[in-house]
């Protein structure tokens, strides 16, 4: 089903983002890999060196229009078209609203609501036009319940959660599916956290995220799966 797609995953240099890559690209698919640092072009190095050719790199910070939309379009001119869009560049900080300076606030958001906002809209005319499209965002299980200290990532995350349902609503009628991935605690580089730590043992891993990407990107075109929730065991949250 996934064979010979065409992705984007924004985020890929490291973490879930990277693991989704690599599980995508299992699948078959031919993906351009995005991050804002160039260590994008060591994963795609590291990529083809174990086999998967279909891949490429690019270098481009999800917050700036002008960037995205050119990544965008060399994506559909080189690959000829895009099927699957994975929002899954972001950042985030633990922090008293106190202590949050305005310039830590704007850039929260830049990366993780302009960022989804604008790649999705740049490849929004593409799906419509050929009435097909799947676009999956990584939220966060904090898009749909609070955590203490974390007020400016949290509220992110229910920016993206509340994006990502109404633009299902508007492109449905074009055969686009758009839903939210809602991880728990992931062992990944996230706040400049290590990965790969002893305390981290017990959490999700980058390859569990995956997973559930790549479950929701190869439904039956008939089928829109609008969000997966998962969360290690150990994880204490509220359940709804
Ligand atoms: O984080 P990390 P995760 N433009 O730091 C890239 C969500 N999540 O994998 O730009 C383009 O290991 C960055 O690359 P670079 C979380 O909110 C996580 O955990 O080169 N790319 C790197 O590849 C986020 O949406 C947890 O530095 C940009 C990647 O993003 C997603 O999972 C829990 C960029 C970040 O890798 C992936 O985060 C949860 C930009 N402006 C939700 N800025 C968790 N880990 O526990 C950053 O609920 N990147």
């Amino acid at each position: 089903m996934l064979k010979n797609q065409v992705g984007i995953v924004t985020g890929a240099s490291r973490g879930i983002g990277k693991a989704i890559a690599y599980k995508l690209a299992e699948k078959g698919m031919k993906l351009a890999l995005v991050g804002s640092s160039d260590d994008i072009h060591n994963v795609e190095a590291e990529m083809k060196e174990k086999g998967f050719d279909q891949v490429k790199g690019y270098q481009v910070d999800v917050s700036e229009e002008k960037s995205v939309d050119a990544m965008v379009s060399t994506v559909i001119n080189g690959f000829g078209g895009v099927d699957v869009l994975v929002n899954n560049a972001g950042m985030g900080f633990f922090k008293l609203v106190e202590d949050t300076t305005v310039e830590e606030w704007r850039r929260v958001f830049d990366v993780n609501v302009q960022g989804v906002f604008l790649c999705s809209k740049a490849v929004l005319p593409h799906m419509k036009g050929k009435k097909a499209g799947t676009i999956i965002t990584i939220s966060s299980d904090v898009g749909r319940y609070t955590i203490a200290n974390g007020s400016a990532y949290t509220a992110t995350k229910y920016a993206v959660q509340g994006f990502s349902g109404s633009l299902a609503q508007e492109v449905r009628e074009y055969g686009i599916r758009v839903g939210t991935v809602n991880p728990g605690m992931v062992d990944s580089y996230f706040n400049n956290s290590e990965q790969g730590v002893e305390d981290k043992k017990d959490w999700l891993k980058g390859e569990d995220i995956a997973e559930a990407v790549a479950y929701m990107a190869s439904a039956p075109k008939h089928m829109l799966i609008d969000e997966i929730v998962v969360h290690p065991l150990v994880q204490n949250y509220p359940i709804a």
